[in-house]
């Protein structure tokens, strides 16, 4: 295993006892209040489209024992109900606009025409519907979605608006891997946030957060501080998505335990990949499988390498352990591997005192920066010469990371994915294919997910045509 390369920020994965962490406002006992899961969006049918509605709204929240925390949420006070949807589907997504301000909604990791994205051109008035129309064609995978609005989209997401949605497909459904949505099959949004003493959030106060982005000395996991969740012993996967704004996670078990991940951003992996740790970026998911059924009775912590938090309790009810294991194969990504490259493009990473952009422009809405053909293979090179590491995510497309700095990419980058985290110093090559058109009125976009650094510019606009 390329270890090196999961060592970058300096972190190894000899694991010291990673410490608990009692919310400074929670009298909660850690770790005694049960993962809330997020439900699943109910839909209905209607000339063979399944039709889902979106609202969003302003809610409250008790984060801490007694104390309301104002928020946003999809359908929810905080976070979003998740979409589940399967390959083929047509689908109309009705989201209604209930806050008090302009929002948008970007269906990050779906591979749908530009006018369907929810880009930040989408944008939806304070009490009105936007419509999205689209018919699912990917491999099954991870998506969510989230606000893009221009230079508001940190706020809002920080406020809670962000669900998941997920894609079946006949491959995956056909697999033996567990898939009972939130029993052995759980999804886990993991975020930081940071409060005011009255327990209001605390987002970007200056020009130091805009520049690191902001990050919170609270973690929540599906919006809950310290949750714990039982499963059987058995093998249970999760769906991670790291939904914060501008932390990065390197996901352990606390004693170091292996697991398997199964799945990257947009899509299963060829096979399964046997880890102890992983790093997750902004934007970033990842399936892991973990097998249980040897512990019955015992506790489990994940918890993040990098700065020695535990974030859920695993706790495994003694029963008598269901014994199952993984398939050898998972997916085969047959487009990718006989491309023809047409073109290279290079995407520059530019950070200074104060400056955040790409290609040294910074986001405007009235510009294209690059016009791109539909089902043309390209290799886009991302350059970062800054200190900092960022998570670049293309919208429309799913792509096969090529190279680091000339190099094979890490094991767990063998599948599809949307958002790529390019270190200090390094460049990345990704092969990307859009199928979809974006025309210049709805562009797409790529940009960093530190949303910090997207608001401040360093975002570009394209377009796809035929
Ligand atoms: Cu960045």
């Amino acid at each position: 295993m390329k270890r090196r390369n999961f060592l970058k920020l300096g972190t190894t994965f000899a694991l010291v006892p990673l410490l608990g962490q009692a919310g400074t406002k929670s009298s909660v006992k850690p770790f005694s209040q049960k993962l809330p899961i997020p439900r699943l969006a109910s839909y209905r049918m209607k000339n063979g489209v399944k039709i889902f509605d979106l609202k969003i709204q302003e809610g409250e929240k008790q984060f801490f024992k007694g104390v309301d925390t104002d928020t946003y949420g999809v359908n929810a006070d905080y976070l979003g109900e998740t979409i589940r949807v399967h390959d083929g589907d047509r689908v109309r997504i009705n989201v209604q606009n209930d806050l008090d301000e302009m929002t948008t909604l970007h269906w990050h990791g779906l591979k749908v025409s530009g006018t369907s994205d929810g880009g930040p051109h989408s944008t939806i008035p304070k009490g009105t519907t936007w419509q999205a129309d689209m018919t699912i064609g990917q491999h099954a995978s991870t998506c969510w979605y989230h606000p893009h609005t221009k230079g508001q989209t940190g706020r809002q997401v920080f406020m809670g608006m962000a669900g998941l949605f997920i894609i079946d497909d006949p491959a995956s459904t056909r697999l033996p891997l567990p898939d009972h949505y939130g029993v052995n099959d759980i999804p886990l949004v993991i975020q930081d946030r940071r409060f005011y003493a009255d327990g209001q959030f605390m987002y970007k106060q200056g020009m130091h957060d805009t520049m690191m982005g902001v990050t919170g000395d609270t973690r929540l996991v599906n919006g809950m501080i310290d949750p714990y969740v039982e499963v059987d012993p058995e093998q249970v996967r999760f769906r991670i998505l790291n939904g914060s704004n501008a932390r990065i996670y390197n996901l352990m078990l606390d004693g170091g335990y292996l697991f398997h991940q199964i799945a990257s951003d947009s899509s299963l992996l060829p096979e399964p990949v046997a880890l102890k740790n992983f790093m997750l970026a902004p934007g970033e998911r990842a399936e892991i499988v973990m097998d249980f059924s040897q512990h019955p009775g015992k506790t489990f912590y994940l918890g993040d390498g990098l700065d020695q938090k535990r974030l859920l309790k695993i706790v495994v009810r003694d029963r008598k352990p269901i014994r199952t294991t993984l398939p050898e194969k998972l997916v085969k990504i047959e487009d990718y591997a006989h491309a023809k490259v047409a073109k290279r493009r290079q995407f520059t990473l530019n950070m200074a005192m104060g400056y955040l952009g790409i290609n040294e422009k910074q986001m405007q809405m009235d510009r294209i920066d690059e016009v791109v053909k539909k089902d043309t293979f390209e290799i886009w090179e991302i350059w970062n010469p800054s200190p900092r590491p960022h998570p670049f995510h293309v919208h429309g497309t799913g792509f096969k990371v090529l190279s680091r700095d000339g190099k094979t990419p890490l094991i767990n980058e063998t599948g599809l994915k949307d958002t790529v985290l390019v270190y200090s110093r390094e460049k990345v090559e990704i092969l990307v294919v859009f199928r979809h058109l974006a025309p210049a009125e709805r562009p797409y976009m790529y940009h960093c997910h530190i949303l910090e650094h997207e608001d401040a510019g360093m975002m570009g606009q394209f377009v796809v045509e035929a």
